[in-house]
């Protein structure tokens, strides 16, 4: 735990585990110190939290950069898509970044996403661009990261932490040796103020604490259209007159966003409240 005297190792204490409450990267917190000497004390109390996430564990984050590789991996629009809902959920600001320019690649993905309204940035950290949007990005507040493993998390934060170095590898070395992946979770301080996390790649994410009549909110080019549907409980799948559907068939919403939304909305809608996390 940072703390104005230094850093001190701790412990949480017993009581949270009853409370089946965990202490995650980024929580404010109430320590008691033991020793002085070795730095080390316990966690007695968790500040309130401003949103926590599951997938990256992290809990007061100001945005989330979610990571995706132009090529090498191609980018995924259901993991982008729960990504971006999950944030609005968790009133956390999603931005869009898309590494690897250097590749390769076809555009169209990212001009689809630059009508959701998210902030976009296209990047290379092999031809340099794009990263200084990156550090302005960054500049303020605890920014964090999340995406598939070598999409270039760890790469990206290096070009903005100058003192730090992160680990970094290829996908083969990778997989050949499980090498140079980022396995934890930490955050590092910007010289101007700013936070940074670099997280573990993933690719399975859950959103099943999200309501299906929620949802719509959570895609947020939608809310410029949906108060034009026909019915005023429209829910935007396959209902006549649905202004959704009206504004993909005109272009002004990416046909896989709206996709993705009755996928996410069908699979959301069986769930029982009680099974819900
Ligand atoms: N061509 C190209 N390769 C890149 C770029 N950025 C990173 N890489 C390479 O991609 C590989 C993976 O980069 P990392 O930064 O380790 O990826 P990561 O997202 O942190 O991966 P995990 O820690 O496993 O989640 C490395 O070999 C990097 O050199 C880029 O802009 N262009
Ligand atoms: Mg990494
Ligand atoms: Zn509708």
């Amino acid at each position: 735990m940072k703390t104005p005297d230094g850093i001190y190792t701790c412990r949480a204490r017993g009581n949270f585990r009853k409370k089946s409450q965990t202490p995650l990267v980024g929580d404010y917190v109430k320590i008691r110190i033991v020793s002085d000497g070795e730095m080390e004390g316990y966690v007695e109390e968790i500040e309130e939290r401003k949103n926590s996430l599951i997938r990256p564990p992290i809990a007061n984050i100001d945005r989330l950069i979610i990571v995706s590789a132009t090529a090498n991996p191609s980018p995924d629009t259901v993991f982008i898509d729960k990504m971006t809902a999950i944030c609005e959920h968790n009133k956390i600001e999603p931005v869009l970044c898309f590494n690897k320019s250097d590749l390769q690649h076809d555009d169209s993905i990212i001009k689809e996403y630059k009508k959701t309204g998210y902030k976009v940035i296209v990047t290379s950290t092999v031809e340099n661009t794009g990263l200084c949007e990156l550090e302005e990005i960054t500049k303020s507040g605890i920014t964090a990261v999340a995406g598939f493993s070598g999409v270039g998390k760890s790469s990206l934060l290096n070009t903005v932490l100058k003192n730090e170095e992160l680990e970094t590898g290829s996908i083969s070395e990778r997989l050949l040796r499980g090498k140079h992946t980022t396995r934890h979770l930490e955050l590092y301080p910007l010289e101007k103020g700013g936070f940074l996390a670099d997280t573990p790649g993933f690719s399975n994410l859950d959103i099943n604490m999200i309501r299906a009549l929620e949802l719509s909110d959570l895609f947020r080019e939608f809310s410029d259209y949906e108060d034009m549907c026909r019915y005023h409980d429209c829910t935007h799948r396959k209902e006549p007159g649905c202004a959704i559907a009206k504004a993909v068939e005109d272009n002004l919403i990416p046909s896989f966003r709206h996709e993705n939304y009755i996928a996410f909305y069908n699979e959301l809608d069986k769930i029982k409240e009680w099974e819900r996390k």
